[in-house]
């Protein structure tokens, strides 16, 4: 059914006027330098002038989330990392974000009307700083190894997905938590994995999906429309989702140059080049607009 999520649910592929906005906004910034892309927001003044590109957020370039590996397909190796240094930054919104939207609970109000949530799909905080944005660098063969991360779940919670956006590693399985006990629905929508679409009745507490390839899998709830969240599965350890200030901090680099890529749901793709120094720190910008 259509849903109030429905207008910023966009599918991959899925043709809609909004999209096709975003693709000519995008073809506008692929024409303009990068100066003239960036608008009043700088980088860092040791930074270079970056050259940018922008995609929609149905299509995956290189480096981005679910993009296939570099060098053909050749699987990513952990090795000790040298002089390692590190990327932090921030993504910025460019524009006057709307304000954010209440999510009406349609159904099942005692548990899913008891928290207020509003609609993440573009949550911009103070001084422009884009949440939920992922950020990564690539093409990068080896380096550090994943950390011991605790086994990654997606919780049902207040008929919420918990957290909304995540980066877990290829070959990983995902717990799909229901802590509700009310009926939920896991569909996925990836293009690297098998898709999954089962009910979870109250009774069952735990499902176990596993992504064995890198992908960018979008998640709903077939009962609760308003219901969303992103899987993003990947090839190398290289990646954050950024806080509610838009922050984001990549360690254990190797050094050297590389596409510093941030991707989000509503607003799309974009890199920018990045040289990070034996031992030190790079710092960058990403601007992303609607
Ligand atoms: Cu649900």
């Amino acid at each position: 059914m259509a849903g109030p999520r429905s207008a910023n649910s966009r599918l991959p592929g899925a043709a809609s006027s909004a999209r096709g906005t975003i693709v000519l906004v995008a073809a506008l910034a692929a024409l303009v330098p990068a100066g003239c892309a960036g608008g009043q927001e700088s980088p860092p003044a040791s930074a270079p002038a970056p050259s940018v590109e922008a995609t929609p957020p149905s299509s995956v370039p290189e480096g981005a989330p679910g993009a296939a590996p570099a060098g053909g397909g050749s699987a990513y190796v952990a090795t000790a990392v040298d002089n390692a240094g590190r990327i932090a930054g921030r993504v910025v919104y460019k524009g006057t974000p709307r304000p954010p939207r209440p999510i009406q609970a349609t159904k099942d109000h005692a548990v899913c009307g008891a928290v207020a949530h509003t609609d993440e799909s573009l949550v911009v905080g103070k001084d422009g700083g884009v949440r939920y944005a992922v950020v990564s660098i690539g093409p990068i063969g080896h380096g550090k190894s994943w950390s011991s991360a605790a086994q990654p779940s997606l919780d049902q919670h207040g008929c919420w997905f918990i957290p909304h956006v995540q980066v877990i590693p290829a070959g990983a399985t995902l717990d799909v938590i229901n802590s509700d006990g009310i009926l939920h629905n896991i569909h996925t929508y990836p293009k690297h994995n098998p898709p999954a679409n089962m009910a979870q009745p109250k009774f069952k507490k735990v499902l176990h999906l596993p992504f064995a390839a890198p992908d960018l899998v979008r998640v709903n709830c077939d009962v609760h429309s308003w219901m969303q969240a992103w899987i993003v599965v990947a090839s190398h350890p290289y990646y954050a989702v950024t806080d509610r200030t838009g922050a984001f901090s990549l360690d254990g680099v190797p050094p050297g140059t590389y596409t510093l890529t941030a991707w989000h749901e509503t607003l799309g793709t974009r890199g920018q080049p990045i040289t990070v120094p034996a031992g030190g720190v790079a710092e960058a910008t990403i601007i992303l607009q609607e």
